[in-house]
């Protein structure tokens, strides 16, 4: 069985519970409690010397960190990564937007206001909403990220977007945004960021 290093509140960390539930797939969980500084450990740096959930631990014991690209080890073979290359690059395309242009606006943003209840600067939710504005042009005319499908894609962006309004981001004015995080949330094997029990 794999092992997945996780904090339940985080996003990141959602994004790969997310799959293997979808995925069918059973899996350990061990937590790590960020708050507490559990991911700074000399144990865990040993893990992923990077610091940071979420780590995905093989049958083998080789590990794999990067939430997007766990997913994307993931969904190798499945349904949820198409096989056409454009495709393939597209999904890429959209989570390294996820990891470059939205998780660090819309997630930091989250864990200040949430979790450490402090102001989050101007800059950063203008930035944010950037992120936002380019969803809602994608899914104008889109129901998924990319070809008219549920991919990875659209987990690495569901998994910030759907909490968002916890960062101090109103959605009201991204009805795009708002139907797909409603197609999401109904796509078979869907658990909620919420879910503790697995398998
Ligand atoms: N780019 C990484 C970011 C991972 C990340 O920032 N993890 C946070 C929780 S969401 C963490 O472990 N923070 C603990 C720390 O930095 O000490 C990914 O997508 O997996």
């Amino acid at each position: 069985m794999v092992t997945l290093y996780d904090y339940l509140p985080s996003g990141n960390g959602y994004k790969v519970r997310l799959l293997l539930s979808q995925l069918g797939v059973r899996f350990r969980l061990v937590e790590k409690d960020i708050m507490k500084g559990e991911t700074r450990t000399p144990d865990f740096l040993a893990i992923n010397p990077n610091g940071r959930i979420p780590v995905l631990e093989l049958e083998d014991g080789r590990r794999l960190a990067e939430s997007d690209a766990i997913l994307f080890y993931l969904a190798e073979g499945t349904r949820f990564l198409p096989e056409e290359r454009l495709a393939r690059a597209e999904v890429l395309q959209w989570m390294f937007f996820e990891q470059y242009s939205h998780e660090p606006y819309i997630a930091v943003a989250r864990f200040w206001t949430h979790y450490l209840g402090k102001a989050v600067d101007a800059e950063k939710t203008e930035r944010g909403y950037q992120a936002l504005d380019v969803m809602e042009r994608h899914l104008g005319v889109r129901q998924f990220f990319v070809g008219e499908r549920y991919t990875i894609a659209d987990v690495a962006l569901y998994a910030y977007t759907h909490v968002a309004h916890e960062g101090g981001f109103n959605l009201v004015a991204y009805p795009n945004v708002r139907a797909w995080l409603g197609r999401v949330a109904s796509e078979p094997g869907h658990v909620a960021i919420t879910r503790r029990q697995f398998g």
